[in-house]
Order: structure tokens, then sequence, then C-alpha cells
């Protein structure tokens, strides 16, 4: 039986609708966000059916969580497939979670095939890929690849001013795993993430596969206006520090310096915050994030001027900083890994397509530390970070086939 033909459309769409409760919303998508009661739950259903198994699970200082299925060479490196659980707060039920889905149906796919290795082959989930909770996102695996210090990422707080490290000890304690000690990270001979596309390029095109070619440049920011509380009815506007308007006219001068002829640079205000937010009292405070992404490191660091010089010129009367949060740089995959996710598409019959990624990816980070490629399956109108958020049986199996190819093929290099 090849381990292609042993993966399980049934039992991969079960897990799915399984692990979808966890969360769940009323229309339909999921709130697990990093870190959460609901992703503790993720976690312990994950550790659940990889026990039941016979895998061994570990997690490290950051809370990645690893799924081994060993290998007959113990000294060799492990290949590593896996993606994130945690979710958008108005996410759909397959973004991050079919990649790590995929990734265990994977190894239950080697097991049941009978098929042995000669590397191991770890599954993961990374912790807080998404960064909606807690910025910046991709941490997990940031922290695994030196990208990020793991100490300051312990430090970080949530809007509410929870520290992630408490929240990690709260979620490591619901959702216990045998620690790696030490420093997050270990030496890999290769990784490989699925994913759903986010875009509709693949159903436009009527393709199953996406052969991921790289990932986009991205960059995140925090702008904080500070002014000064006043009262609402008494406070002429000469008089004023409204930190609000000085904010909304910054903003607006940031959306006219980003909004290019060809549409490819991508400028994202995804969250504002107003303070003391009473509608009787001048604003004094208003903090608002910036996501901002092109395929070239140039463009991103000529808007990053842009941007800097925006804040200066539109903080009076109030006083304005922007701080950057984090910067990747765009991501060329392995090319020998890219063209392998290709052959085993074509093996399969799957038609296939060679192309980037506008979504930022745990892999933008792993393949600065190993040879590192991604799987796309389409996704309904290509919607992502939407609860309407949808994809198929049968593609999300065959994006699992081909991973399943790919992984058994990497592992007996
Ligand atoms: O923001 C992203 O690109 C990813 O979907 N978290
Ligand atoms: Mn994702
Ligand atoms: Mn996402």
């Amino acid at each position: 039986m090849s381990v292609a033909s042993a993966v399980r459309e049934d039992r991969l769409w079960q897990r799915h609708a399984d692990m979808a409760k966890l969360g769940g919303t009323p229309k339909g998508g999921v709130n697990r966000q990093a870190l959460s009661a609901e992703d503790a739950a993720a976690r312990n259903l994950l550790a659940g059916w990889a026990t039941a198994r016979g895998f061994a699970i570990f997690t490290d200082a950051i809370g990645n969580l690893f799924v081994r299925r060993d290998g007959t060479d113990a000294k060799a490196l492990p290949v590593l497939s896996g993606s994130h659980m945690d979710s958008q707060p108005t996410g759909g039920r397959f973004d991050g979670m079919y990649g790590v889905l995929a990734a265990f149906e994977a190894l239950e796919a080697l097991e049941d095939a009978g098929v042995k290795t000669r590397r191991p082959v770890i599954a993961v989930a990374w912790t807080n890929e998404e960064g909606s909770r807690f910025q910046p996102g991709a941490m997990g695996s940031a922290v695994f690849a030196g990208h990020n210090d793991l100490h300051a990422m312990l430090a970080v707080r949530d809007w509410k001013g929870v520290v992630l490290k408490d929240a990690l000890a709260e979620t490591l304690k619901a959702a216990p795993a045998p620690l790696r000690k030490g420093k997050p990270g270990f030496a890999l001979d290769g990784y490989v993430e699925v994913h759903i596309e986010q875009g509709p390029r693949l159903e436009n095109e009527h393709k199953t596969i996406g052969v991921v070619t790289a990932i986009q440049g991205s960059r995140r920011y925090i702008v904080e206006v500070t002014g000064d509380e006043a009262h609402a009815g008494t406070t002429p506007r000469a008089a004023r520090k409204d930190a609000f308007h000085s904010a909304l006219r910054i903003a607006a001068a940031m959306y006219e310096a980003t909004t290019d002829a060809e549409d490819t640079l991508r400028f994202t205000i995804g969250r504002v915050d107003v303070s003391p937010g009473s509608p009787n009292t001048v604003p004094g405070k208003a903090v608002f994030t910036i996501d901002m992404r092109h395929p070239a490191e140039a463009v991103l660091e000529v808007h990053e001027a842009k941007l800097a010089a925006i804040v200066a010129a539109g903080a009076a009367p109030c006083i304005a900083a922007i701080e950057r949060v984090t910067a990747v740089a765009p991501t060329n995959f392995d090319p020998k890994v890219i063209d392998l996710v290709r052959a085993k598409a074509n093996a399969l019959k799957l038609a296939n397509m060679d192309m980037p990624s506008g979504a930022g990816h745990d892999a933008m980070h792993i393949a600065k530390l190993c040879p590192t490629g991604m799987i796309f399956v389409p996704c309904e109108r290509g919607v992502s970070h939407n609860e309407s958020e949808n994809a198929t049986p049968s593609d999300l199996a065959a994006g699992a086939r081909v991973l399943a190819e790919v992984l058994a093929d990497l592992a007996n290099r």
C-alpha cells in the first residue's frame, strides 16, 4: 500500500469537525486564540489521538507541541511538518488546523501503510501563529528558529495586559506534555507545511495543489498617539489634544501613501484602541496596529520611512510614536523541495501550479533552518480570516496525500 493511498479522507475530515467544536462560533467559524482554554483543549485532543497511535508527544519552552514517529536511525535528523491550531477571533476551521491535521494524517498513513522511514517524522503545532492576541505572530516558530528571543516573547502582554508567560503556564497545566528542556529549537533535515491558499487563484485556475515557491515580506507596527483627556462639553477645539483626531489624520495619510497603482502593497490597520473610551471625554490616547506586506524588501523599507515621516508630521498637538513589532524578510523556498512537491502532485495526477504565498506562515521562519517548502489546497472563494472559510474533504485529502508522499521521500533520503 502506498502512503498516499493510506491517507483517509473521512478520518481527516472528521478530525476537522472534532477540532472545530473547540472555540466553535455560531456562524460556523472558530475563535480559538493562542493560549486560551480552547487552544489547550485542541492541544489535549491532538495529544490524545497521538498517544492512542503510540506516537511520542513533547513540548518546548514556548509551548510548541510535537508528535514524533520514530525512524529506523535514531541519530538521523528528523523531517518536520505542521502548522498552527490557534485562530483569528473570527477565524475559519481550516487556517492552520489543516496543516497540523494533515501532518498527523501523514504520520497515521505511514503507520497504516507499514512504511518505515530512516528519519523520524515529526508533526508540530506551533504556538501563536496568528498573533492576534499576543504580537507578533508566528511566535512559536520564530523562537524555535531564533528569530525572536524566548524571554522577550514570554514578557509580551495581550490587549488586556495578560503576560504570555502566565497564559502559557496555564495552557501547559491544562494540556500537559513532556517538556524538551533548554532553548526551543533542534536540528532538522527538512520542513514541509500544508495550508489552505487563503486566496482565490487555485479555485479560479481549477488546480488542486499549489506548489508554493515563496512568501512575501511582512512587517508589523504599533502607533501610539498621546493627547490629553478633557471635557467634551467645555473644551474648545483650539485647546484640545484629541488623540483620536490625530490618529485619524495619521492613519488617513498612511492609507494614501500606501495606495500603489499595482495594488501589490498590503496595508492594514486591524485594531484601534481609544481611551478612556468615554463618549464625553476627549480621548487622551489612541493606539493602532499596522500590518504591511510586499514581495520586495526594498518596497517595505521605503514605505517604513514614509510611515515614520507621517507620524512625525501628523502628531501635533499630540505626541505620536511608531514602533516596529516585527519584520520578516521575503522567503524563497528550497528548489529541491519545490520540485519534490510538484513531482508528487504530478505522480498523483493532481492539477497543480507554482505560486507565491500572500499570507505569512511558520514556514517563513523554519526556511532559515533547513530545506523548506509548502503545499496549498484551494479554499472557497479564497476567503480566510473569516468564519465562512471553507474547503472540500477531497481537496484536503489531496493535499495530505502529496504531503505524505513528500515526507516519506524526504525521510528516506
Ligand atoms: O497573517 C497571516 O498571514 C497569517 O494568516 N497568520
Ligand atoms: Mn495560517
Ligand atoms: Mn491566519
